[in-house]
C-alpha cells in the first residue's frame, strides 16, 4: 500500500505471521532416591527418546543436577511435566520435574 495516499487511513500491511508459541523447557531434576532405570524408562515413555539418549540425558541429571528432557509449547510442557510427576508419585519416587521459559 503506498503510505502517501492512504489520508491517514489504517492501511493494512501484510506481514508474515510465522507462528511461533512461547516455549518451555521441561527439566527434570535429581535426587538420591530415584532408580536410574526408572528415570530412563520415564525419558523413552513421555519424551520418545531413545534408550540411547535416554541413558545420556539420565547421567548427566545424575552428575550436573539438573537436565533437559525437552522443549514444548507450554500447554505440552505443563501436561508433560504433571504427567511425569504423577507418574513418579503413583511409583512412590521423589523423581520432579519442573517447567522453565526456553
Ligand atoms: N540420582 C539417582 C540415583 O543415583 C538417579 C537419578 C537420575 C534420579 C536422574 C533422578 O532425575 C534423576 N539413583
Amino acid at each position: 500500500p503506498d503510505r502517501h495516499s492512504d489520508q491517514g487511513l489504517a492501511v493494512q500491511e501484510a506481514k508474515p505471521k510465522t507462528q511461533q508459541p512461547p516455549m518451555y523447557k521441561v527439566v527434570m531434576l535429581n535426587d538420591d532416591y530415584t532408580p536410574m532405570e526408572f528415570v530412563v524408562q520415564v525419558l523413552q515413555q513421555f519424551f520418545r527418546h531413545s534408550r540411547e539418549s535416554a541413558v545420556q540425558i539420565m547421567l548427566h541429571v545424575h552428575t550436573q543436577g539438573r537436565g533437559v528432557a525437552g522443549v514444548f509449547p507450554a500447554e505440552i510442557a505443563e501436561t508433560k511435566t504433571a504427567q511425569v510427576n504423577a507418574y513418579a508419585r503413583e511409583h512412590q519416587h521423589p523423581l520432579l520435574t519442573v517447567m522453565e521459559k526456553a
